[in-house]
């Protein structure tokens, strides 16, 4: 018997950057309903998607780094998605940037969480792949700075039993990397879900920008593939503060085809019945770890940086 859960990739268009959190809860909302009037279980919402794009900025002031934070999750602005998804009984995975207070000070992540159908977070994920730089380049017509702003996650890449199957989650820059895949893959990931915020323009390598959208699917769809596993990648997209950020949200199978895909680049809603059994054709045959893997070959993967 198929083991089909049913799930949806929401879509943000921009957040401006004077946009408050209850304007953009009240988006996930709607788009939780819309999610939830299709029949949705699960829905996916991007990276960072509470806030616009804060690391495009050079912010000098830790107050005005901290205001695009989170202390408590949910907080007081966040409550109503939680009771949203609560009161239809759908799950959701967030992203958005985390403060938590030490005894060595406060520590910020870029972090995405799973909630199931009874508002209850049942995983957390803490984005691994910084990209950018930690220093102003005042050459750049935007700043990216993710590795200034936050510190690399801590949890590794775990998997969650949840929603009938084995899930994981990644974010942005990190599908990027087969490693994150493959991790989650060889803890037997049967759906990743992943947000991502990624501009047209790629400073450091113009010559690229034509192939942004290109680059986004084909990492997705080879980690999907090479490791058996369904993949919900969603945007953050359009124009947001000056910066075109891609959109191609989409729901790929295990066998690496997109199956589901948004056409704007605005606030959007795709879904798809993803029969977990599925992973089996890939995990039992071509990518069969047990059989096929030979680790002994693969050490420099995993050997500290030179
Ligand atoms: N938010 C991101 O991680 N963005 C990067 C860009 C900067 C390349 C990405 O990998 O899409």
């Amino acid at each position: 018997m198929a083991r089909d859960l049913r799930v949806a990739a929401a879509q943000l268009g921009p957040i401006a950057r004077d946009e408050p959190r209850t304007s953009a809860v009240a988006r996930l909302i709607a788009l939780l309903r819309q999610a939830a009037d299709q029949g949705a279980k699960l829905v996916v919402f991007p990276e960072l998607a509470l806030t616009t794009f804060f690391p495009r900025w050079y912010f000098e002031d830790q107050a005005d780094i901290d205001s695009f934070f989170e202390t408590e999750m949910p907080g007081p602005e966040t409550r109503s998605l939680f009771d949203a998804a609560a009161g239809l009984g759908v799950g959701f995975c967030l992203g958005y940037a985390e403060r938590i207070r030490t005894a060595g000070g406060d520590r910020h992540f870029n972090t995405a969480i799973l909630v199931d159908g009874t508002g209850a977070i049942v995983g957390k994920y803490r984005k691994v792949h910084l990209p950018g730089h930690s220093e102003p380049e005042p050459w750049r017509p935007f700043q990216h700075l993710e590795k200034r702003y936050f510190e690399p996650g801590d949890l590794g890449f775990p998997v969650f039993p949840a929603f009938g199957g084995t899930m994981g989650m990644c974010i942005c820059n990190d599908r990027r990397w087969p490693e994150t895949f493959r991790v989650l893959g060889l803890r037997k990931a049967e759906m990743v879900m992943l947000g991502y915020n990624t501009p047209q323009h790629y400073p450091s390598a113009p010559e690229h920008d034509h192939l942004q959208d290109f680059h986004n699917h084909l990492v997705m769809q080879a980690g999907a593939y090479q490791n058996g596993t369904w993949v919900v990648g969603v945007a953050k997209a359009g124009l947001e503060e000056g910066c075109d950020l891609i959109g191609g949200t989409c729901i790929i199978a295990p066998t690496g085809e997109i199956v589901a895909e948004c056409q704007t680049l605005a606030d959007e809603v795709i879904v798809h019945d993803c029969d977990l059994d599925r992973c089996r054709e890939i995990k039992d045959n071509i990518f069969n770890f047990a059989l096929h893997r030979q680790p002994e070959n693969y050490g420099p993967i995993a050997a500290p940086k030179a």
